[in-house]
């Protein structure tokens, strides 16, 4: 049987009821992905994490505010509130998320001129994380996806892990999306699964 691996996304304060980039629901994610955790032989867990002065935040923008897209080095960048930065308490996984089964945690959005929403690469797709690497060389054939946010990192590392050659299943309940604009998650659903990404319930899983 090919190893079977789940990748954690930014399940962290900032993302969570009460941060600083709260997404609606998301609350109820974190006893699902607890639940699912002890039916995968590897489990990982990725971390927005930004520099201050990081590129996809408003205030480093004057005249900006959180949801305006501008153009930076030739990529597109939504601008966010201030949210997960380095070894803040905002960055930190989620106090109820069950950490013990987590084998190795991966950073991203680390670079001050350039987001990261993927877990795998940055939006320009230039530098990896060390995630796709890490679980071929764990021997994991097939990844699911669970965590924050549905329509940007989930989406973002569906797609890039669909081209790393993995097989690819979101567990749609142990998402939530931000829902900047209304209809963002269900476009982000209908693409993935266009793409070849298998969309599931936890309770389909065995
Ligand atoms: C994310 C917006 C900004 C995410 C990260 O984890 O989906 N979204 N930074
Ligand atoms: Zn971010």
């Amino acid at each position: 049987m090919p190893k079977r691996a789940l990748a954690i996304v930014d399940v962290q304060n900032d993302f969570l009821p009460g941060g600083a980039l709260a997404v609606p629901g998301s609350g109820e994610i974190i006893s699902v992905i607890n639940r699912v955790q002890p039916l995968f032989e590897l489990v990982v867990a990725t971390l927005d994490w930004h520099p201050r002065d990081h590129v996809s935040f408003a205030v480093n923008h004057p005249g900006r505010v959180p949801g305006d897209v501008i153009t930076v080095d030739g990529q597109s960048q939504v601008l966010w509130p201030v949210h997960c930065v380095q070894a803040t308490a905002g960055a930190a996984l989620a106090d109820e998320l069950a950490a013990g089964r987590i084998a190795r945690v991966f950073h991203k959005g680390t670079d001050p001129r350039l987001d990261s929403y993927s877990a795998f690469f940055d939006n320009a797709h230039r530098r990896g994380t060390g995630l796709g690497d890490y679980l071929k060389a764990a021997g994991v054939r097939e990844l699911f996806l669970a965590g924050l946010t549905t329509e940007y990192c989930v989406a973002h590392s569906a797609r890039d892990a669909l081209w790393l050659g993995f097989q690819v299943t979101v567990i749609q309940d142990a998402c939530r999306g931000i829902e900047l604009h209304s209809g963002d998650v269900a476009a982000a659903i209908e693409n993935m699964r266009a793409a070849g990404v298998r969309l599931v319930n936890s309770d389909e899983l065995t």
